[in-house]
C-alpha cells in the first residue's frame, strides 16, 4: 500500500466570506443575512437597522484587508487550494438588481489574482450560510420562486467575471443545514412549518440544477459540486427498530445528495412527504431542470452521531441533536471525535454515487493558548487531523477517487456557531478575543508545520 496521497490531490484549507472577512458594509455591500446573526447561527436574529449592536463579524478577522499576508502564509504551507466563498451582497447588494456592484465584484479579483500568484486554485463558495437579507425581507426568502432567478442571475455574473480564475464551484453551503436552521439557510422564519421548509428547499435545488447548468455551458472546463453537511448516523444498537430509524435519518440528509447528484426526488420522499403532510408545488419544468447533476460531491465531516428509534436523550451539540456514541470521545464542544467515521462516509457517498468526492471541512474547533514565545502546541488539534487523514488514505486505497482536502478554517476565524473567536480551528493564530479585542497578528502554531509536512511528503508523514 502507498503512503503517498495521489500527485493531484489537492491540499489547502477553507474558510467562509462572512467568518474571515470583515468589512460587512465596506465598498457598496450590503447587509447579508448573516450580519442579522451577530450571535451565531442558532442565536437570535437582530433587526439591524432598528438594534446598534457590535458584532464580531462585522471586523472579523479582517481577510478584506490582510488576505495577501494570509495567502502568503497558506503559500508557505503549499497551498494547491483555498475553499472560499463570495458575499452574495458584496456582488448585489439587495439580491434583485440587475447591475452588480463593481467594487464588489473587484475584491474577488484581488483575492484570485493574489492566489493565482502562488498557484493556489480557488475553490469558490456561492451562498456559505448567507444571502442579502433584503431577499428576506421584501420576497421571503427562498419561499418564493423568484429567488432562482436572482440567484442565477448572481451566479450567471460571477461565472463571467472569474471563469478564467476559478475553476471549482460549489452552489450552497451544507444546502442540508436548512432542516435544522432555516433563517441561515433559506431565509425562513424558524417557526415554519416542514412544507414550508421544504418548498423553500425545492427552489434552491433548482436553483442549484440551474446553476450547474450554467456553469456547464459558460466554463466547460470548470468543475461544479454540491455541499453536504455529512451527518452520518449509525445504529445505537443492532436492534432492528434502530437500525431502520437510522436509515431514515441518513435519509434526511442523503436525499439532498441524492436529488443533486442523481437528478431527480428519490422514491424515499414520496412516503416522507405523504406521512408528513407535505405538498409541494413543483413544475415540469423544475423536474427537467433538476436532471442537470453535479461534477463531483462535497461535504464537511467533523464527526458521527448515532440514529434510534427510542427517546434517548440528545446531546445538544453546536450543529446537530446528537445521540451519543458510547464508544467515542467529544471535543471540548461535544462534538464526537470519528476518524474511521470518515473513511465509512467517503465509502458510502462513493458507492452511491460513483462520482468523485472533495473534504471541503473537516478539523478540530479548540480553545486554544498563546504561549511566551508567541506559538500554540496543538498537539491535539495534529492528533485529529493526522487520524483523520489516514482515514481518508485507506479510502482512497478502497478505490473512493477523492479529489482533495481543504481543512476547516487554515487560520482562526469567527465560530459560525458561537459567533466567538475562542472556538479555534487554524494552524495559525489570530490575536482576537471574544469581546473583539486584539491586534489582529498572526502566528504559526505547530501544526502550520506539521500540516506543511504533511503536504510536502504527499502525506508520507502521517
Ligand atoms: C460548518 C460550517 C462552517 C463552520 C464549521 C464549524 O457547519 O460550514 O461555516 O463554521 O461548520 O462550525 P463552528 O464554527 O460552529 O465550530
Amino acid at each position: 500500500m502507498s503512503n503517498k496521497f495521489p500527485e493531484h490531490f489537492l491540499w489547502g484549507g477553507a474558510v467562509a466570506a462572512n467568518q474571515v472577512e470583515g468589512a460587512y458594509l465596506a465598498d457598496g455591500k450590503g447587509l447579508s443575512t448573516s450580519d442579522y446573526l451577530p450571535y451565531g447561527i442558532f442565536g437570535e436574529i437582530v433587526d439591524r437597522e432598528e438594534k446598534d449592536i457590535i458584532a464580531i463579524k462585522d471586523r472579523a478577522i479582517d481577510f478584506y484587508h490582510r488576505y495577501p499576508e494570509d495567502i502568503a502564509l497558506f503559500a508557505e504551507m503549499g497551498f494547491s487550494c483555498l475553499r472560499t466563498s463570495i458575499a452574495w451582497a458584496r456582488i448585489f447588494p439587495n439580491g434583485d438588481e440587475q447591475e452588480p456592484n463593481e467594487q464588489g465584484l473587484e475584491f474577488y479579483d484581488r483575492l484570485f489574482d493574489e492566489m493565482a500568484k502562488y498557484n493556489i486554485q480557488p475553490m469558490v463558495t456561492l451562498s456559505h450560510y448567507e444571502m442579502p437579507y433584503n431577499l428576506v425581507k421584501k420576497y421571503g426568502g427562498w419561499g418564493n420562486r423568484k429567488l432562482i432567478k436572482f440567484f442565477t442571475h448572481y451566479a450567471k455574473t460571477v461565472f463571467e467575471r472569474y471563469q478564467h480564475k476559478v475553476k471549482y464551484w460549489l452552489t450552497f453551503n451544507e444546502i442540508n443545514m436548512s432542516l435544522h436552521e432555516p433563517f441561515t439557510g433559506v431565509g425562513l422564519p424558524r417557526s415554519s412549518s416542514k412544507e414550508q421548509i421544504y418548498q423553500a428547499i425545492h427552489h434552491q435545488l433548482v436553483a442549484s440544477a440551474r446553476t450547474i447548468k450554467l456553469c456547464h455551458s459558460m466554463i466547460p472546463d470548470a468543475k461544479i459540486g454540491n455541499m453536504l453537511l455529512g451527518a452520518v448516523a449509525y445504529p445505537l444498537t443492532s436492534k432492528p427498530e434502530d437500525v431502520w430509524a437510522t436509515h431514515n435519518e441518513n435519509h434526511a440528509w442523503l436525499f439532498f445528495g441524492d436529488v443533486q447528484a442523481r437528478g431527480a426526488y428519490p422514491s424515499y420522499m414520496k412516503r416522507f412527504f405523504k406521512d408528513n403532510n407535505i405538498n409541494l408545488t413543483m413544475t415540469e419544468q423544475d423536474k427537467e431542470d433538476l436532471k442537470e447533476t453535479i461534477d463531483f460531491i462535497s461535504f464537511s465531516y467533523y464527526m458521527s452521531c448515532c440514529g434510534t428509534a427510542d427517546n434517548s436523550p440528545r446531546l445538544k451539540g453546536n450543529v446537530l441533536d446528537m445521540v451519543p456514541n458510547p464508544h467515542l470521545k467529544a471535543s471540548e464542544w461535544g462534538w464526537q471525535i470519528d476518524p474511521l467515521g470518515i473513511r465509512f462516509l467517503l465509502n458510502l457517498l462513493y458507492e452511491r454515487y460513483q462520482k468523485p468526492l472533495f473534504i471541503v471541512e473537516n478539523g478540530l474547533g479548540a480553545k486554544d493558548v498563546l504561549t511566551a514565545d508567541k506559538t500554540v502546541n496543538d498537539d491535539y488539534r495534529i492528533d485529529y487531523m493526522n487520524d483523520h487523514l489516514v482515514q481518508v488514505r485507506e479510502a482512497i486505497e478502497d478505490g473512493v477517487e477523492v479529489l482533495g482536502y481543504t481543512s476547516w478554517g487554515p487560520i482562526d476565524l469567527v465560530s459560525a456557531s458561537q459567533a466567538k473567536m475562542s472556538k479555534r480551528y487554524g494552524f495559525i493564530y489570530v490575536d482576537l478575543d471574544d469581546d473583539n479585542k486584539g491586534t489582529l497578528t498572526r502566528y504559526k502554531k505547530k501544526s502550520f508545520y506539521w500540516y506543511k509536512s504533511v503536504i510536502e511528503t504527499r502525506g508520507e508523514v502521517l
